[in-house]
């Protein structure tokens, strides 16, 4: 990675030891060196929240905006600019809680933006509350007896359009994450990257797991890269055209 992308001066970052965000940057980061982009025709815009906090660690322009709003904002920057290569990053929460109806329309809009989720199945920053992510029977700071609700179907929240991008990788799988980046980053229209990921912290400890391997660990054994995304465990990209 040509590390002329990342503000290594405000290294260490605030995410734990352990967390997979980081993996998540290095990973984006390395995309962009490798399809050749200029730091100064790429925006990174983030949400509120752990993962809100990414838009700080590039050397490029970025917005970190207000919660849910992450999305509308990269699109008002695109329309002002379309030569920008306009990157939204941020957590599940931020994305497809509080922001969820913005999501739905700029998607609909096939508004030429990428969005990349981390998705830890939480809120992170605030405590590791349950979120609309968190999987049925999952158990959490606020679902102590297992999540009693089925998560939001994210593939199917961006596909109301016939022009879409929808990629799903994991934070084990970083070969596979890049590849599904530079994807995505090159996808003419709307594109999504839901980055599987965990909170150690918030999430991992409080509910029984020893450390953040352990958490990667079992993101390995239920994830696998598949030719379809039939399943919701499946890893891989769907494009459709119009
Ligand atoms: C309008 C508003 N409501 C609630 C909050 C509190 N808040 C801060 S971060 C956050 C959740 C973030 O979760 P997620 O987007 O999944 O990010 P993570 O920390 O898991 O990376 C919430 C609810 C806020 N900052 N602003
Ligand atoms: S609280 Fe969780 S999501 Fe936030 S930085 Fe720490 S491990 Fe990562
Ligand atoms: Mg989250």
């Amino acid at each position: 990675m040509n590390k002329d992308w990342i503000k290594w001066d405000r290294y260490p970052s605030l995410w734990c030891g352990g967390c997979g965000i980081g993996i998540m940057v290095k990973y984006l980061a390395t995309a962009f060196e490798e399809l050749g982009y200029s730091r100064d025709e790429v925006v990174i815009v983030s949400g509120i929240g752990c993962t809100g906090r990414v838009a700080g660690y590039f050397n490029t322009d970025s917005v970190h905006g207000l919660h849910g709003r992450a999305v509308p904002l990269a699109e008002g920057i695109k329309r002002g600019n379309k030569k920008l290569k306009v990157v939204v990053v941020s957590g599940d929460g931020d994305l497809l809680g509080i922001g969820g109806n913005h999501l739905i329309h700029t998607a609909r809009r096939d508004v030429d933006i990428t969005v990349i989720c981390y998705n830890n199945e939480i809120y992170g920053m605030t405590g590791g509350q349950m979120a609309p992510t968190t999987p049925r029977d999952k158990f959490t700071v606020t679902s102590p007896f297992g999540c009693d609700y089925n998560p939001v179907n994210v593939h199917k929240m961006i596909s109301s359009n016939h022009s879409y991008m929808f990629g799903r990788s994991s934070v084990w799988h970083v070969d596979h994450m890049k590849k599904v980046f530079t994807q995505a980053l090159e996808h003419k229209g709307f594109s999504f990257v839901e980055v599987i990921g965990h909170c150690i912290t918030n999430n991992g400890l409080r509910v029984g797991y020893k450390d953040a391997y352990e958490m990667i660990m079992t993101i390995k054994k239920l994830y696998k890269i598949s030719e379809t995304l039939d399943k919701e465990t499946d890893l891989g990209v769907d494009v459709k055209w119009n």
